[in-house]
């Protein structure tokens, strides 16, 4: 017998949701979209009848729904933690968009209950995991040639910020994926992390800090400065430079062209992360089916998304004071080890 077919209902179906079914129903081997919920009721029926999927009215009814295996959580932020939960009461597998949950506590209960049930349910939507150019960043550090990473630079702008940005909401949900990937690179975890902000952006609204430039120090000594920009206006650009002992490496686009016309040369930009992180979310989508129909696991665990949570919860405390915040570190739990 071939490996089982899985149902997948999707929660949220914005921007991000949307692009996960699409993948799940279209592109990626092994799955089918079978339900979907938004807030917007209209929206999600379109989404559905596009599918072929059925719309539902909450995300309790699709979380139950016998005809979903598995479950992605696309919605916002703040939704993340109790519909993860109630995935993990239901012991339906779940990939789990950033950040965990914004607040530690949830993130730690997420985790929790994944521990009491003893088996892992949760992967993280930290696609940037699957991005051919971070793989052939680390592949080339992996390989040692340039020697002992001693610094990265990292480069994380957007054109311009979701409504109701806020400082603390940079780092918990953008900022979380430089968290995350770097810790990934570097196969470390972070010691401490300071903060400076200076002079904002004219389009920064309100009391946003905008841009931010985040230092980390690993438990190694590494250190990890991150440039968070998300009223950069131009385009969407994500950028990973790292000084090691023998050479260095930089890592811009997974792949881009350089083309000539109307007397100038030059690439485009994306204008959001869809544009860059295309081929990473559907390669992520793929790997998260491939391993529920094998019975494996891949990609950022809860523990993942709880140590993201955690260092981005740190950097909030950080953006009040010039000086460094240790990261108060757990144990890690053998689930995860
Ligand atoms: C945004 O909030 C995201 O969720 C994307 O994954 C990220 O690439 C982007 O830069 C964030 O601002």
């Amino acid at each position: 017998m071939g490996s089982p077919l899985i149902r997948v209902g999707v929660i949220g179906v914005g921007n991000i949701g949307t692009a996960h079914a699409e993948n799940l129903a279209r592109t990626v081997a092994g799955s089918t979209v079978t339900a979907v919920y938004d807030y917007d009721a209209t929206r999600a029926a379109h989404v559905a009848r596009d599918l072929g999927a059925e719309a539902v009215d909450s995300a309790e009814a699709l979380i139950a729904h016998p005809d979903v295996d598995a479950v992605v959580i696309a919605s916002p932020d703040g939704m993340h933690a109790e519909q993860a939960l109630a995935c993990i009461a239901a012991g339906k597998p779940v990939l789990c968009e950033k950040p965990l949950a914004p607040e530690l506590d949830n993130a730690q209960r997420v985790m929790d209950a994944e521990i009491a049930g003893g088996r892992r349910l949760i992967t993280m939507g930290f696609m940037r995991r699957f991005d051919p150019g971070y793989l052939a960043l680390k592949a080339e550090l992996d390989s040692g040639v340039v020697g002992d990473p001693l610094l990265l630079h990292c480069v994380h702008r957007n054109v311009s910020p979701a409504p109701g940005q806020t400082s603390a909401k940079s780092l918990t949900n953008a900022v979380v994926h430089e968290i995350d990937i770097n810790r990934w690179l570097l196969d470390d975890e972070y010691a401490s992390v300071q903060i400076m902000s200076g002079k904002p952006s004219r389009h920064a609204e309100g009391d946003l800090r905008d841009p931010l430039l985040v230092f980390l120090r690993t438990t190694r000594g590494v250190l990890v400065e991150v440039e968070f920009f998300v009223n950069a206006r131009y385009g969407y650009e994500v950028r990973c430079e790292v000084v090691a002992t023998e050479g260095s490496v930089q890592m811009t686009d997974a792949v881009h062209i350089t083309s000539a016309r109307e007397l100038a040369i030059g690439r485009s930009l994306p204008e959001q992360w869809l544009g860059r992180f295309g081929e990473a979310y559907r390669l992520e989508m793929q790997g998260w089916i491939d391993a529920l129909r094998t019975g494996t696991v891949t990609g950022a665990s809860a523990w993942d998304g709880y140590m993201a949570t955690l260092v981005a919860n740190t950097c909030i405390q950080a953006l009040d004071t010039d000086a460094a915040v240790a990261v108060e570190m757990p144990e890690r739990p053998s689930l995860y080890r």
